[in-house]
């Protein structure tokens, strides 16, 4: 998954990372240069005396110098570039995933994951990215040029060369695999905290209701806790690590000046070449450790790079038709055959054979305790699910062959939990109709019962609306939604229980401001008040997913026990 992610996302980068290969590959050579030039100057000037090659060659060393650090430069520059890009990239394509899932991909995702998903993961990632193009050119040459080198200064200390990798890889391989369940641990502590810290956001008002702050601050504690703890695990590995290399390093640089000082009192070898053998031995042990080091990031990039893969190969179950209806010139109302309905992992279906249809002009209940089904009822036509089995049309047309959206535009929802965007009134009206005047935004709220409230504001129609709505009532969330909706004229209003918020006589007073609106609409309620419904021309009672009883009130009060026993509870609660 993790190659296949860099293989797709990396592909527009391809010269860039050209160009980085390129520049790390000179910065390379240059670098491996230095120690055999410096060998020189001390061997063939210093010794013999000879100003005129110092001069010379050390001219050399600075202009190889300059060189390298201008190509390193570039390299960087290029290279955080291209991985910043490649970040920006996955997170965009993800994003655009996840903006085509229907709820029933998000729900099996859940939104806190992500989110997670979509920034530590991708970064997680990214990161390896960068790491790789600094060191997927200049570490392997480094380790085998660096050999090469260092033979050529000297092949009688070869040997330490091959003992002292050898025991860098085996000391920073046990660190490191201490450290990599630490890191997975880490991860998995961090989405702890993330929920707790999540949750308790969400929940506060519920928390302190409950009394619940100390349990709460517990729970919190607890995940964080682990959190740290693991963290300080991983850190005192990590702490080990630097005076381990450095002890290795220096360990083999004594060494080396050992049985070279030996080798040169013998007349085999020379200072200079002493000298550049330590400068090699010292590069190689570097880019030995580096490598050990990004191998590390893999596995962890990798876990990342599945969790993203899952998102993105994801695709949403509301597919839209490839060249959908956009214009229908007969208004035929809203009907539902044999429609069924399971979500997702659940044993039994949570709707059953439901057969009703609704013509324009009519108004359609919807009525059943709670969880009988109603909201997944309202929520497939929009298509926010589809249907399991049978089929949905609207104005005689099969949802599933509209565009989705000629679709959205006939239809007017207002959801059960009336969800605001963080703005103002007017731009949550403006999602009901982009180009609304505010003559017709007061229309709506008019309509809404919504007037008083929101003149009543400081700034009216352009007063602040919190993310969610939350710095309004319920039931003023509730009108703004209705508002939004009969904004846009909409063949078919759909109202998922809207009116439960609502004291009863503005509830009255709204469904009579809507009569003259709808008179040509389809409209279907969900309601859990029976009065609410009592004038419409047909009312669908749900149990359990099945449809009990079909009919007007009058009719199903004979024929229909369950609709019996609804009034029947509500009359006796009125009563008492
Ligand atoms: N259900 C799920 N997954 C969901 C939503 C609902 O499994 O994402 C189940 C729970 C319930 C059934 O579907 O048993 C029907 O839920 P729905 O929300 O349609 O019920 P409702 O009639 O709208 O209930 P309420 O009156 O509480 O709004
Ligand atoms: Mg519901």
């Amino acid at each position: 998954m993790l190659l296949q992610i860099l293989r797709t996302y990396l592909r527009p980068y391809k010269r860039e990372i050209g160009y980085v290969m390129g520049l790390q590959l000179v910065a390379t050579i240059a670098s491996l240069s230095l120690p055999s030039l410096n060998a020189d100057i001390i061997d063939k000037g210093v010794v013999l005396g000879d100003t005129a090659y110092i001069m010379r060659m050390g001219g050399w060393m600075l202009g190889v110098t300059v060189l390298q650090i201008a190509c390193t430069i570039a390299a960087v520059y290029l290279g955080a570039r291209s991985a910043m890009a490649f970040g920006r990239d996955v997170r965009s394509g993800f994003f655009r995933q996840v903006a085509s899932f229907s709820s029933r991909e998000v729900g099996k995702f859940g939104a806190p994951s992500l989110i997670t998903r979509n920034t530590n993961d991708v970064q997680q990632v990214q990161m390896l990215v960068m790491l790789g193009f600094t060191l997927m050119v200049s570490a392997p040459i480094t380790m085998v040029g660096g050999v090469i080198m260092a033979l050529r200064e000297d092949v009688g200390l070869s040997w330490l060369v091959a003992a002292a990798v050898p025991v860098l890889v085996a000391a920073t391989g046990f660190i490191i695999s201490r450290m990599v369940p630490g890191f997975r641990r880490m991860q998995r502590y961090l989405d702890d905290v993330n929920r707790v810290m999540r949750e308790q956001i969400t929940g506060i008002r519920v928390i302190r209701a409950f009394v619940r702050e100390p349990h709460e601050s517990g729970r919190f504690g607890a995940a964080n806790d682990d959190l740290s703890d693991v963290s300080i695990d991983v850190g005192r590995w990590m702490s080990a690590m630097f005076p381990t290399v450095m002890f290795v390093m220096n360990a083999s640089s004594v060494a080396v000046l050992w049985f070279g000082g030996i080798r040169i009192d013998e007349g085999l070898m020379q200072i200079g070449a002493l000298t550049a053998f330590i400068t090699y031995l010292v590069q190689i042990l570097m880019a030995v450790m580096m490598s050990t080091f990004m191998l590390v990031m893999v596995p962890r990039a990798s876990v990342s790079a599945d969790r993203i893969g899952e998102v993105l190969g994801t695709s949403s179950s509301v597919v839209p038709p490839e060249e959908g209806i956009t214009e229908v010139n007969t208004r035929g109302g809203l009907e539902f055959r044999e429609v069924g309905f399971t979500y997702a992992g659940a044993e039994h279906p949570v709707l059953c054979d439901v057969n009703f249809s609704a013509a324009a002009g009519q108004t359609t209940a919807i009525i059943g305790s709670t969880g009988a089904g109603k909201s997944t009822l309202l929520n497939l036509i929009p298509r926010l699910f589809d249907v399991s089995e049978g089929t949905i049309t609207v104005d005689g047309v099969d949802v599933r062959d509209f565009d989705p959206e000629a679709l959205w535009q006939r239809i007017g929802l207002v959801p059960q939990k009336a969800y605001l965007f963080s703005g103002t009134i007017a731009s949550n009206l403006r999602y009901g109709k982009p180009d609304a005047t505010e003559e017709e935004m007061w229309e709506a709220l008019e309509i809404a019962q919504a007037t008083d409230f929101v003149s009543a504001m400081s700034d009216g129609l352009d007063s602040d609306v919190a993310q969610g709505g939350t710095n309004l009532s319920g039931g003023q969330r509730q009108r703004i939604a209705i508002a939004r909706a009969i904004i846009r004229q909409p063949e078919v209003y759909l109202f998922d229980d809207s009116f439960s918020a609502l004291d009863v006589a503005t509830d009255a007073r709204l469904r009579q401001a809507l009569r003259p609106v709808t008179r040509d609409a389809t409209v279907l309620i969900v309601a859990q008040r029976v009065f609410t419904i009592t004038e419409a021309d047909q009312i669908v009672v749900l149990e359990d997913g099945d449809v009990v009883g079909l009919g007007s009130h009058d009719e199903l009060l004979t024929t229909c026990p369950t609709y019996q026993e609804i009034v029947e509870s509500q009359l006796k609660a009125e009563a008492s």
